[in-house]
């Protein structure tokens, strides 16, 4: 070979070396590429997005979505109050978005990014806990109260008391909730589920004391045990009542006659969400009539979205499970963030939980 030929050899040789690194380098480039689809990262409580939404929404916006749960306001607080980073999308019930906004935990959402906003009914916006909305969309509404299984239960329990009947021992289940579970005690008492009265909530915490060696499990997710059968009595939150009833016929949900609690949960971007504008997208696909109404069939709380009811199931635009009767609406109570005296009702239910 003329030294001619070898060079061109060599240099024909290196430049297929580099058009073959620079193939590998591109094709890795493009594979991470695909990989790196923007993520979408919701913490909401259990039962409260279907995996047929999330899918709809990852297939339409080509993304990803990653749900993690909680299971009280509170949790979640602690969680994003403890810097926690990554999360998107949350939904904490009204009182608790007040606490957020004062605590400065909350982004400002853009509303040009949510002109479905429209859609919602004037009844549930301009709320005392975010008067312009500028933080939160409402969601879903709901209450508090006692699941039971009528086919042992009967006749259905009106009063908290039965929660404290040591035939049911080990057979029913409490919210596991700072607020939600002193209140049932203080409602039991006659007292308001919001005291800032040291004596009444220490007469409560009493009660929860007494209580406690009767409760099979504190849960904040009590669907799946009225289900399985676990148990037969659940201080539970409506749409889980009924979610259960719908697997479980025999499931009947009341709200006893000394009252109980009612919310609105919210969407909110947390100020430190990786994905704010994405986050925006999201809340205003959750408010399109369409989404909105499989939202409503999947959850089994209330709509915010009136459009959303033309294609609802005609037993869910009524059902006594969300839409209680006037007597039964005068004797809720929301729950209120008290400032500086919320730490004693955590401390209660700390006492409560460690004996
Ligand atoms: C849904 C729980 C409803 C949340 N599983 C009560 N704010």
């Amino acid at each position: 070979m003329s030294l001619f030929s070898k060079i061109r050899f060599i240099s024909h040789n290196m430049s297929n070396r580099y058009i073959f690194l620079g193939v590998l380098l591109l094709t890795i480039f493009l594979n991470s590429c695909g990989d790196q689809k923007n993520q979408l990262n919701i913490f909401t409580w259990s039962g409260y997005i279907s995996d047929e939404i999330r899918k709809e929404f990852e297939k339409e916006f080509d993304v990803n979505v990653v749900i993690d749960i909680y299971g009280s306001n509170e949790d979640l607080h602690a969680k994003l109050s403890a810097g926690a980073t990554g999360y998107d999308i949350i939904m904490p019930s009204d009182y608790m978005v007040s606490k957020m906004i004062k605590e400065n935990l909350l982004a400002e959402l853009n509303h040009d990014n949510i002109p479905n906003f429209k859609n919602i009914s004037p009844m549930f916006i301009s709320k005392y806990f975010d008067p312009e909305n500028r933080y939160s969309v409402p969601y879903t509404f709901g209450t508090a109260g006692i699941a039971y299984d009528s086919s042992v239960i009967s006749p259905a329990p009106d009063s908290w008391t039965v929660l404290w009947e040591t035939q049911y021992k080990n057979r029913f289940s409490m919210l596991d909730d700072p607020r939600e579970t002193p209140a049932v005690a203080l409602k039991m008492l006659g007292y308001s589920l919001n005291t800032t009265d040291p004596e009444q909530l220490r007469q409560a915490k009493e009660k929860l004391i007494a209580q406690k060696p009767l409760v099979k499990q504190y849960k904040s997710e009590a669907e799946e045990l009225l289900i399985a059968g676990d148990v037969i009595l659940a201080h539970c939150w409506s749409g889980d009542a009924f979610r259960a009833a719908e697997k479980r016929p025999s499931i009947r949900y009341v709200i006893p006659k000394e009252g109980s609690s009612q919310f609105i949960d919210t969407v909110c971007i947390p100020k430190s969400a990786p994905h704010k504008e994405l986050a925006e997208k999201f809340i205003n696909y959750l408010l399109r009539p369409e989404v909105n109404a499989k939202i409503t069939v999947f959850t089994k709380y209330g709509t915010c979205v009136p459009a959303a009811k033309e294609h609802l199931p005609e037993d869910l635009q009524k059902h006594k499970f969300i839409y209680p009767s006037k007597e039964v609406l005068e004797s809720l109570e929301w729950i209120k963030d008290q400032g500086d005296f919320t730490q004693q009702y955590s401390r209660a239910w700390e006492e409560i939980k460690a004996k």
